[in-house]
């Protein structure tokens, strides 16, 4: 009854952060508590989306929602939201040690045609529980405890990682719980797949413009890559992290630093992509070392399947050693 056992031994995405609590002697649940409430805002925002909700509105419930949860939880101190354009510096009553930055609804603009959207999250430890400044949040990526997104498409999925590898969680809206379904999630060593706004090539720079043309153009032979783009970040992510092949929003002329958002979409997808074997590289240097000086910031990014993103790794390092 092999079966049935797996059927009834429920791990749910609480218990499956206990599991993992417990190889932190010296945690006190804290972490547990806050990720039950990022949960319970995600589980809100999933049943407002399938409400069919508009875009307006989506926006700005989700964000409250998250911003709420996460000040109850009384374990954050500082918030960085894609929402708002000053950090929220939680009361002193409520604070806690962690600070997390989110984008409570990446992609909302692909809400009113029933394109899969999703949240993006990631948390620090603060670094000065006295100094309660802006300072705290502008941490390398590589200082995340845990990054994950969850996913508001057919089904709702949650994909997170605690630094102990990738795992998928999909609600059951019977239970009203995120089930594990998706197991220590690895990405294929290298992929078919390329996911790019080709509507920019005009505007790329050199080692981007000639890795998209290899993608089309292979010259071992090998046949070309597919191009998959859906423009939702969570959607374009999870399937590269479940199909491998590579993700690119690369600087262009008209924008040097890209669109994506350091803190909470290139820093959070760069996590889960190292957890999962694969790797990501802004054009200058992998993501997770970025230092942010800025709240908002953005960063060109490459990631994907470990040896995709190391072709274009070494067509930025031949441009550097012919400058
Ligand atoms: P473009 C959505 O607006 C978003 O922030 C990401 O979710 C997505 O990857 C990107 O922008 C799409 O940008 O310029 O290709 O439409």
């Amino acid at each position: 009854h092999a079966a049935d056992a797996h059927r009834t031994d429920l791990m749910t995405i609480t218990r499956h952060v206990l599991n993992e609590q417990t190889k932190h002697a010296e945690s006190r649940g804290d972490f547990s508590i806050l990720l039950n409430h990022i949960v319970l805002g995600c589980k809100f925002v999933c049943s407002a989306v399938n409400k069919g909700e508009e875009q307006k509105k989506l926006d700005v419930l989700s964000n409250e929602v998250f911003v709420k949860a996460l000040i109850s939880s009384g374990r954050t101190c500082i918030l960085v939201s894609e929402e708002d354009v000053e950090a929220t510096f939680v009361d002193p009553a409520l604070r806690g040690k962690y600070c997390v930055v989110f984008d409570p609804l990446d992609g909302s603009s692909n809400i009113d045609c029933g394109v899969s959207i999703g949240t993006i999250f990631g948390i620090y430890m603060v670094k000065d529980a006295n100094e309660v400044t802006i300072n705290n949040v502008l941490q390398p990526g590589k200082n995340m405890l845990a990054a994950g997104y969850c996913m508001y498409g057919s089904s709702c999925t949650l994909v997170l990682s605690t630094g102990n590898g990738v795992n998928g969680f999909t609600l059951d809206p019977s239970l009203g719980e995120f089930i594990l379904t998706h197991p220590n999630i690895k990405i294929p060593k290298k992929g078919k797949i390329y996911s790019a706004n080709e509507g920019n090539a005009k505007n790329w720079d050199g080692p981007t413009a000639k890795f998209i043309e290899k993608c089309k153009f292979p010259k071992d032979g090998s046949s070309p890559k597919s191009l998959r783009y859906i423009g939702s970040m969570v959607a374009d992510v999870h399937r590269t992290l479940l199909y491998g092949g590579i993700f690119l929003y690369p600087a262009d002329k008209k924008s040097p630093n890209g669109k994506l958002r350091v803190l909470y979409e290139v820093f959070p997808m760069s996590f889960l992509m190292e957890q999962a074997g694969g790797q990501a590289f802004t054009g200058k240097q992998r993501a997770l070392d970025l230092v942010p000086t800025k709240i908002h910031q953005r960063s060109p990014i490459f990631l994907g399947s470990y040896d995709d993103v190391e072709e274009i790794k070494a067509l930025y390092a031949a441009e550097e050693s012919h400058a």
